[in-house]
């Protein structure tokens, strides 16, 4: 006899839908684990000054399920701080009474299938072992802190903060000399708050990106009236955009447009500013290496706009096909380049040789620093779920599995791991849609499946390895037409030493919600079910 119906690992935006969705809607008895100490996930850890979301921002980054919850949560800004979406996260935890069922400050230690009574047990880091039938994994898609291995690292004695692991006390810049290694989404953010703060700002820099301004504002009385009074039709947008945003673009191919034209285009986007830049300017953007090639022109136009010193602008021009890395958004950062206090180091041409206690010498200079801040990313999509590595059928663990690769079935289930679940997970639409959402969607298509179990009395439900194999086909399928799979990021695995270069996200976002949908309409085809 198991413990719970469900063990939910994770308390952030995705694993708090699932504990509501499957206890308060289909009357499952759950148990929530979490290493943090409250809700939140994600937004719980990534406390770094500059965090906010950087997607289309606020009121749309956000639960749907909920009329009451759109009804009563103000957004102060179209791209919520940290704190703003932390707040709103433990409103909704308190609104739907949801802590009740989650145990904090305590780990997974260990998950593990038994073949003989059908059930998951997990350990946990307060020593207790508890079953359940099903397990869910909410671990994050961006949770992992990837601390690259830089030799000689060790020899800097200075204050190390991770921006995926930013400290809960306060972290003064005041009067010192910082070092950022990293310029993606988290490095672009920090960045300029720090050097507003700091003595002095080196940037280390390997890969220089793109970024277009957030133009963050304050969400005026009528845009929240408006979300208000349309959030029917709005939400019935978000479901057929392509990245669950309540937008309809009306992009067509970059040749239907002359240079002017497609200057005209650009520069109206740039000043709109936010993601829509990425998603709304040409169809084929991220098809042709030419179309590409011009919104990346543009894009590199800005930078050397933006920068007063010609060298240092060269530093920071991009090299990749514009998209295929994910987009940045930022208040300010080429600007920051200007500032008296703050260094620009090109990695590529001038590398990393020796820290010592008080700083770091490259090969062109020595940068005395007082703290280093990593903003180096994540082990994503597959990292968290690695770092679990459940036991399934036979003994198998998850890391002999996916040794080579990350099969599964529809992003949500293994094969060999029956009655496990995940959310965001390698081939879902997960980071390339807006994620609450798509945690909604994944989550009703699981309670379905659940409940599909219950109805029949099932015991077991679990893909072929078979449907695993063509799944992948289909994701790779949808990846291959694009410029995606060319890009060395996290999208592919690449920025990981050693792991299993595969571009893991689906790239259909309503199309992959369309499919799930068919598999279940068509009697979960591809799965194998057991009777109890
Ligand atoms: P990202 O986007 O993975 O950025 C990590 C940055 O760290 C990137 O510039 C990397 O350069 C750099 N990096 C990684 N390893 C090294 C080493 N060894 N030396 C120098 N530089 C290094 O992570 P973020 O946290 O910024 O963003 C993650 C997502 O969170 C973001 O997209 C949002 O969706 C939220 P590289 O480009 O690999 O050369």
């Amino acid at each position: 006899m198991a413990d719970y119906d469900v063990i939910v690992i994770g308390a952030g935006v995705s694993g708090l839908y699932a504990l509501h969705h499957l206890r308060d809607e289909l009357e499952l008895s759950i148990r929530v684990y979490d290493g943090a100490a409250d809700v939140g996930g994600t937004w719980w850890y990534n406390r770094y000054p500059g965090a906010r979301v950087d997607g289309p921002g606020s009121p749309y980054y956000c639960y749907t399920f909920s009329d009451e919850l759109m009804e009563e949560w103000d957004w102060a800004e179209t791209q919520p701080t940290q704190t703003d979406v932390l707040a709103y996260v433990g409103h909704v935890a308190d609104r739907f009474d949801l802590r009740r069922d989650i145990q904090f400050n305590t780990w997974v230690t260990d998950a593990s299938y038994s073949d003989e009574s059908g059930l998951w047990s997990i350990e946990t880091s307060a020593g207790e072992h508890v079953s359940a039938r099903f397990l869910v994994c909410a671990v994050g898609a961006l949770s992992t802190a990837y601390i690259p291995d830089i030799p000689g690292f060790d020899g800097f004695q200075g204050e190390v903060y991770h921006t995926g692991a930013w400290p809960h006390e306060p972290v003064s810049f005041t009067g010192k000399r910082v070092g950022v290694i990293g310029t993606g989404s988290s490095g672009v953010q920090s960045i300029p708050e720090i050097a507003r703060e700091a003595a002095h700002l080196t940037v280390f820099q390997r890969t220089p990106q793109y970024s277009v301004p957030a133009r963050n504002r304050p969400v005026s009385p009528e845009e929240a009236a408006h979300a208000r009074e349309n959030w029917d039709s709005i939400r019935e947008v978000m479901a057929v955009n392509n990245g669950g945003f309540p937008f309809l673009f009306d992009a067509h191919s970059a040749y239907m447009h002359t240079p002017e034209q497609r200057q005209e285009r650009l520069e109206e986007l740039w000043q709109q500013g936010t993601l829509n830049f990425f998603f709304a300017n040409y169809s084929d953007v991220l098809m042709s290496n030419e179309v590409n090639g011009w919104v990346a022109d543009f894009l590199r136009s800005k930078i050397r706009e933006a920068v007063d010193d010609p060298e240092t602008a060269e530093k920071l021009m991009p090299d990749f096909f514009v998209g295929t890395k994910r987009p940045i958004l930022d208040n300010g950062y080429f600007e920051t380049f200007n500032r008296d206090n703050v260094t620009l180091v090109d990695l590529r041409e001038d590398p990393f040789e020796k820290f010592t206690p008080s700083g770091v010498s490259t090969a062109q200079g020595d940068h005395p620093l007082d703290m280093l801040v990593l903003a180096t990313g994540f082990d994503a999509i597959s990292g968290t779920m690695l770092k679990l590595n459940p036991t399934g059928r036979r003994g198998v663990s998850l890391k002999d599995k996916w040794k080579d690769g990350f099969d599964n079935y529809l992003g949500i289930t293994i094969s060999g791991f029956p009655n496990l679940f995940m959310i965001h997970g390698p081939g879902t639409p997960g980071v390339l849609y807006n994620m609450p959402l798509g945690a909604e969607r994944e989550v009703q298509w699981i309670g379905n499946c659940i409940q599909r179990l219950k109805d029949k009395s099932l015991s077991t439900v679990e893909p072929t390895t078979d449907a695993e194999a063509i799944w992948g086909e289909e994701v790779n399928t949808l990846a291959n037409r694009t410029l995606f799979p060319q890009t060395d990021s996290w999208y592919t695995g690449a920025n990981v030493p050693g792991k299993p270069r595969e571009f893991t996200v689906h790239l259909g976002g309503p199309l992959y919600f369309q499919r799930i949908s068919e598999v279940a309409a068509n009697g979960y085809e591809g799965f194998v079910f057991e009777a109890s």
